[in-house]
């Protein structure tokens, strides 16, 4: 659990917050995860949108309350919990039912949660090239030294690495953007992954057996960006292709994805940008 403690907050309002708060962007992929969780749970919660295209998450107040910059974030009865896997797991354990974490598996589920965040960076720049697409840098120079100032740069009272790793991450496409080397390298980590995914799928209708857990949730999320990128499902994956459009369709996950950035002005400048690479023939799938 990554509960944030006194020392590592700035923004000192949000202690004040009572009940279930939820700091988080509509297109984030992290938030899309949780709030198709929390509608599955149908736990009810507070808004508090932030808005990732104009930066409000490298500003002081937000990183007054979450020294990494990144939603989403949880503020439970005035404690703050930061990382999406995390939260869920908390939530968990204080809303039991329905259960989504199958009784006696957390141990396992926390590992393959954890190995499933270790791919989110592939999945950033997977969406930058290929959804998002940006004409210029994805974060202009001003956010990003913002982002350096400001904060704690603690969690759990200890500097934190993680900031480090953002910031690299976000330097580095400032200075040779999303290159096919790395999207290729990227997706490659993703068809090993649902390579797995589809086998299990072929034998089972969910990622754990016969009942809906945490972990389609999570892989529905990245298989929906990738979707939206241009990943050939259907071609590559089919079991994993007919789970997730079973899954798209239901209420709590329907409501939370398919909001892009952009309208479809802005897709024809993700077309441009593509300069005609697609996902495929970048990734040689
Ligand atoms: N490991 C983190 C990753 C969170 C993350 O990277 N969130 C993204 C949105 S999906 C974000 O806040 N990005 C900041 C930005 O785009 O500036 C988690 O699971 O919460």
């Amino acid at each position: 659990m990554v509960q944030l403690v006194d020392s590592d907050i700035r923004t000192r309002e949000v202690l004040a917050w009572k009940g279930v708060h939820v700091l988080h962007f509509a297109g984030s992929s992290c938030s899309q995860k949780l709030r198709v969780y929390l509608n599955l749970k149908g736990i009810p919660w507070q808004s508090h949108p932030v808005d990732l295209p104009k930066n409000e998450n490298m500003q002081p107040w937000f990183l007054g309350i979450n020294p990494r910059g990144l939603v989403p974030v949880l503020v439970h009865d005035g404690a703050v919990h930061i990382e999406s896997n995390d939260i869920i797991q908390y939530l968990e354990a204080k809303f039991p039912t329905p259960r989504l974490i199958p009784a006696g598996y957390e141990n396992e589920v926390a590992r393959l949660l954890k190995h499933e965040d270790d791919l989110h960076l592939d999945l950033r720049t997977l969406s930058f090239r290929f959804v998002f697409a940006p004409p210029g840098p994805p974060k202009p120079a001003a956010a990003l030294e913002s982002y350096i100032a400001n904060g704690t740069g603690t969690v759990q009272g200890l500097s934190d690495h993680e900031k480090q790793i953002q910031i690299e991450f976000w330097q580095r496409a400032a200075k040779e953007g999303f290159t096919d080397d790395r999207a290729r390298a990227s997706a490659l980590k993703f068809r090993a992954e649902f390579d797995a995914l589809d086998r299990k799928l072929s034998r089972q209708p969910y990622l754990m057996g016969n009942e809906l857990s945490v972990l389609d949730v999570a892989w529905l999320i990245y298989e929906h960006r990738l979707s939206l990128a241009g990943y050939p499902f259907a071609r590559l994956h089919p079991h994993v292709h007919a789970w997730a459009e079973k899954l798209r369709a239901a209420p709590a996950f329907a409501k939370e994805i398919g909001q892009l950035r952009h309208g479809p002005a802005g897709l024809d400048a993700v077309r441009r940008a593509q300069a005609g690479k697609t996902l495929e023939m970048v990734a040689g799938f």
